[in-house]
């Protein structure tokens, strides 16, 4: 059983979905960001970053988006979300789920929270940084997937490729958003066609992809 600390589209999206894939047990936990709850002391002692996700696994609690796609494709490998050890499409399931975590992902922290890096007065500023690193994002996953894909690891889907598609819809209101870039959309099609994925919105209270 596990137990899963989230918010509605946040970056808990994918853990979420990736228990509903995986058929695995859990509890989910909402909680509500206009009321800070996420900053409560007690949810601090599970998460002292003060984000979402955190997923509590067999009484102890594991944090980082990343870390728990890794973490639950590994405990349930009858769900085939990580490509076999030593491939090359093991390779790259590593190279792309650091590189969503490390590049991509916090370049949408500086488009939703533009205050962050140097206060509201250079906000514009940083959102305009965010804007380009996250398209410069897209420019370099297309093009993989145009050479190797249909998915990030190659003919097969992977845990990585339902981040790539979580941070894919964090971009549905920006100027370009991700399903402009033809082949990521085709892999963002393919995904929402899923029956998880209908599941995952109607468990969050969301419509598709809103
Ligand atoms: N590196 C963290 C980032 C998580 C994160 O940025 N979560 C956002 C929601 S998408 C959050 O909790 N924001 C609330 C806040 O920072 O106050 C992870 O991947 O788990």
């Amino acid at each position: 059983m596990y137990t899963l600390y989230y918010m509605p589209g946040a970056a808990s999206f994918a853990v979420h979905w990736l228990l509903i894939e995986t058929g695995a047990a859990h509890e989910l936990v909402r909680l509500d960001g206009e009321a800070r709850e996420h900053k409560r002391p007690e949810y601090l002692r599970l998460n002292p970053n003060g984000m979402v996700p955190t997923l509590v696994v067999d009484g102890a609690a594991v944090y980082e988006c990343a870390a728990l796609l890794l973490l639950l494709a590994e405990r349930h490998p009858e769900a085939r979300l990580a490509p076999p050890p030593g491939t090359r499409a093991r390779a790259l399931y590593y190279q792309w789920i650091l590189h969503l975590a490390n590049t991509i992902q916090p370049a949408f922290r500086g488009w939703f929270y533009p205050d962050e890096p140097a206060g509201a007065e250079h906000a514009e500023a940083a959102k305009a940084s965010a804007r380009a690193r996250i398209e410069g994002g897209w420019d370099r996953l297309d093009a993989h997937l145009t050479a190797h894909g249909p998915h990030l690891t190659g003919t097969a889907p992977s845990a990585a490729d339902y981040f790539a598609v979580m941070l894919a819809r964090w971009s549905r209101s920006m100027p370009r958003p991700a399903t402009e870039w033809p082949a990521i959309a085709r892999l963002v099609q393919a995904f929402k066609a899923r029956p998880s994925f209908r599941a995952l919105n109607a468990s969050e209270g969301l419509t598709e992809w809103t």
